[in-house]
């Protein structure tokens, strides 16, 4: 990759797609498309109040949750931008209950985009970070009409994933299997710019984030590692831990990227027939390959989460990710139980 400090996404896009084809061009096209997207999403988040963007819309999506007037909206900016554009052959998104096949008008492209339009909801009104995620999965080959079960491909057959993190800057996060770069998003010039460019995740931490108000519902490996943590110096692990919940996911997942750390959703007794609160196909699989890429681990407790094969698009997993000898310490505790 070129030395120049001010690259641009569709520059880095360009040299990727030069060097020995690591990306094809109808990717690439797919990324700026969702890179787009995610700009237009980050202007309507800043507006806020102004934009009359916040607030709730009234309506469920498909697991049942209360809709933001924002999940609404990035869904249907993320479905614009990219149904003409010939890369798609659908998509699917947890607002939507079923896969959206690009309409016949477009012409037919060989891939397939998932996305979480708008991650950490709950966050939207109060002003704290939120974000959107997305993976990319090729359409296998045969069949003329694109189907539901085209999508359920484990994570580990991801060809990109990504996340945009509208915090403070809106930061642009994607891998397509060569490590983890990032781009901010530069207002003033209207695009992203890379801005680190290879992540390295330590493999050591002393900072955990878990739902502390779920501790009575958790099975005894998560009690186990969060009591370890909670007896600090004194305790079996001998270090002092600290703590943080920011309830998006992105921005959770970015925090560690960043720094470090260890991130669990896990299965909890609240609802014991849903394997977790967070989705494999458009949460847990492209954050795990983003985390994996950058010399972390993601696991369901006991499996490698890219290795799960899906049976259900919007299906659940639990999730502990983050910092490799965390989750291997905790990946542990949930075999040996
Ligand atoms: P969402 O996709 O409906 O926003 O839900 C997913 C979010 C994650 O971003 C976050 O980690 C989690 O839900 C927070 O859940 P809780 O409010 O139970 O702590
Ligand atoms: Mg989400």
């Amino acid at each position: 990759m070129s030395s120049n400090p001010n690259i641009s996404l569709t520059r880095y896009l360009i040299e990727l797609q030069r060097s020995n084809q690591i990306i094809p061009s109808e990717l690439r096209l797919l990324l700026e498309v969702v890179a787009r997207a995610c700009k237009s999403i980050s202007h309507a988040v800043n507006k806020g109040a102004l934009g009359g963007v916040l607030g709730s819309a009234e309506s469920e999506n498909v697991q049942g949750e209360i809709q933001k007037k924002l999940d609404i909206i990035a869904n249907e900016v993320l479905i614009e931008a990219n149904e003409w554009g010939g890369h798609l052959a659908a998509m699917a998104s947890e607002e939507m209950d079923d896969i959206y096949p690009v309409p016949n008008r477009y012409p037919q492209g060989e891939y397939l985009l998932l996305f979480d339009p708008l991650d950490g909801s709950s966050n939207i009104d109060v002003n704290v970070s939120i974000g959107t995620i997305f993976s990319v999965l090729k359409k296998p080959e045969g069949g003329a009409v694109v189907s539901k079960e085209d999508f359920l491909q484990s994570g580990a057959q991801q060809v990109a994933a990504g996340y945009c993190v509208y915090g403070p800057q809106t930061t642009l996060v994607l891998t397509v299997g060569q490590g983890v770069v990032a781009f901010t998003l530069d207002r003033e010039q209207g695009s992203f710019v890379l801005t680190q460019n290879q992540f390295k995740i330590p493999e050591d931490t002393q900072e955990f984030a878990i739902n502390m108000s779920n501790m009575r519902h958790w099975d005894e490996p998560v009690k186990r590692y969060v009591d370890e943590c909670l007896q600090g110096v004194e305790g079996p692990r001998g270090k002092n831990f600290n703590m943080r919940w920011i309830a998006s996911m992105v921005a959770d997942v970015h925090r560690i990227l960043t720094r470090g750390g260890v991130f669990m959703y896990p299965w909890d007794k609240r609802e014991p027939n849903k394997a977790g609160k967070l989705r494999l196909m458009y949460e847990a699989n492209p954050m795990s390959w983003i985390i994996e890429q950058a010399g972390g681990a993601s696991t369901n407790g006991r499996e490698r989460i890219l290795d799960l094969q899906p049976s259900q698009l919007h299906e659940r997993v639990s999730v502990v990710l983050g910092s490799k000898n965390e989750v291997e310490r905790i990946t542990a505790y949930h075999r040996g139980a």
